[in-house]
């Protein structure tokens, strides 16, 4: 059984979700969930508010996979060392400065050694006029399954940039974290001008990220201040942020750049298995369920694929375009977000949701979707399953892409056995 491809505490809430669905379906005589009309019946409306109240789509700050460098990793220093390095609120600044090597200008470089670098309190001050919130999927182009799903709270870097009256000779944002004066341990990531001052319909803006899910960034998570790049992979949100560089330079400086990565891809949509019975009684029902990281492309349709070990499949098609794919439900959004909010409701102003804390759009880009429906009537004998997404477009997602490199998404494949 696929089951650790969450943290244990998801996962065990997401088992006992599933299984009151399930049940319930059962009890109703359904014959398949992917037959079932979403918004159909009141009834119907009523079941899914129901069993989709305790899954937690937000993770807790602490259950985070985490991606880090740094030896010592910068917040376990001890606290006198993080307070003289700028490791706290209380002492945390940024700088925002033109590339020495480059003829980039700015009338107002927000300078340490000037003595006039952003600090928390201004930070703040920025906050009450332009902070926003959003959800967004934390993952590495390079893993197979999302980190987690945060509600990240900032200032968008612009109001910053603005700060320096640019004048000329701007077309990347160099921004780097604390890595203990070690240029072996440096991480470092970049945008074009233009992302930074502008977002594309639809999309959130990059942010000097301070909370997560309402509270203190902590310093595992990237705090006091990381930056969060809402459609990009995890490597261009660099924690322990500490300096944002100007520069004319056009080309990226990224740290994932010399690790073969294609560093401007936007986050793709892909499914995951959460749950699936590792053996099943022949025709009993096969409850399975997962998950959805939404990308760029959004998503239209989750699909699922059953066929028996024994039998190869066509080897002119290896991403299986021509399968009989079976349509799985996408749950609705959930009436409890889960991740410690206080009654799991989010905050009334979350970027793209209504004041009634209604998704505008689900699923939405960027946020998990979740997932779930019924295999019926099998045969004894072993099997693959597969899951894979149908974007917005009507493309099957992953599209056939032999290559890990712009973002990990390949079509999962797991194991029943019937009998
Ligand atoms: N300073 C710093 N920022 C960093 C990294 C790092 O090693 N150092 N790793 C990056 C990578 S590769 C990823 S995938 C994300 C992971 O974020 P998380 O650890 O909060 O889940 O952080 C990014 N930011
Ligand atoms: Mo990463």
């Amino acid at each position: 059984m696929k089951s650790k491809l969450l943290t244990p505490e998801l996962h065990r809430q997401h088992l006992e979700l599933t299984r009151r669905y399930f049940m319930q379906l059962g009890a109703m005589g359904i014959a398949a969930m992917s037959t079932l009309p979403l918004r159909a019946k009141d009834s119907d409306e009523v079941l899914l508010a129901d069993v989709t109240e305790d899954l937690e789509y937000l993770t807790q700050a602490n259950e985070f996979g985490t991606v880090e460098r740094g030896k010592p990793l910068p917040y376990k220093l001890p606290l006198e060392k993080r307070l003289e390095l700028g490791l706290e609120r209380k002492t945390w600044k940024l700088e925002v400065i033109p590339d020495p090597k480059s003829n980039t200008q700015i009338t107002n470089p927000l300078s340490r050694k000037k003595g006039n670098a952003l600090d928390f309190e201004a930070l703040m001050k920025l906050a009450e006029t332009h902070s926003v919130k959003f959800l967004k999927i934390m993952s590495c182009n390079n893993m197979s399954k999302p980190l987690g799903m945060g509600l990240w709270e900032g200032v968008p870097l612009r109001h910053v940039i603005w700060k320096t009256n640019p004048q000329a000779n701007i077309r990347r944002v160099f921004y780097y974290g604390h890595h203990n004066e070690d240029p072996k341990q440096l991480f470092q990531s970049s945008l074009p001008i233009g992302r930074a001052l502008e977002d594309p319909p639809g999309d959130h803006p990059v942010i000097l990220c301070y909370k997560l899910n309402g509270q203190w960034l902590s310093g595992r998570r990237g705090g006091p201040v990381r930056m969060l790049v809402p459609d990009a992979y995890g490597f261009k949100s660099v924690k322990w942020l500490k300096s944002v560089i100007l520069t004319n330079n056009y080309q990226a400086n990224d740290t994932y750049a010399g690790g073969n990565n294609d560093i401007a891809s936007w986050m793709k949509t892909m499914a995951r298995f959460i749950y699936l019975p590792r053996r099943e009684k022949a025709n009993e029902p096969i409850a399975v369920t997962g998950l959805v990281q939404v990308g760029v492309g959004s998503l239209s349709k989750v699909q699922v694929w059953i066929t028996p070990q024994d039998k190869a499949w066509r080897e002119d098609d290896p991403y299986f375009t021509k399968a009989p794919w079976q349509d799985a439900q996408i749950l609705p959004p959930p009436t409890n977000w889960g991740g410690d909010l206080p009654e799991g409701k989010l905050p009334a102003d979350v970027l793209g949701f209504t004041k009634e804390g209604k998704p505008k759009h689900w699923p939405m880009r960027y946020a998990i979707a979740h997932w779930a429906t019924l295999i019926k009537g099998m045969k004894p004998g072993k099997y693959f399953v597969y899951c894979r997404t149908i974007d917005s477009k009507g493309n099957a997602q992953p599209m056939p892409r032999p290559f890990k490199k712009s973002g990990r998404n390949a079509i999962q494949k797991t194991e029943i056995e019937i009998g």
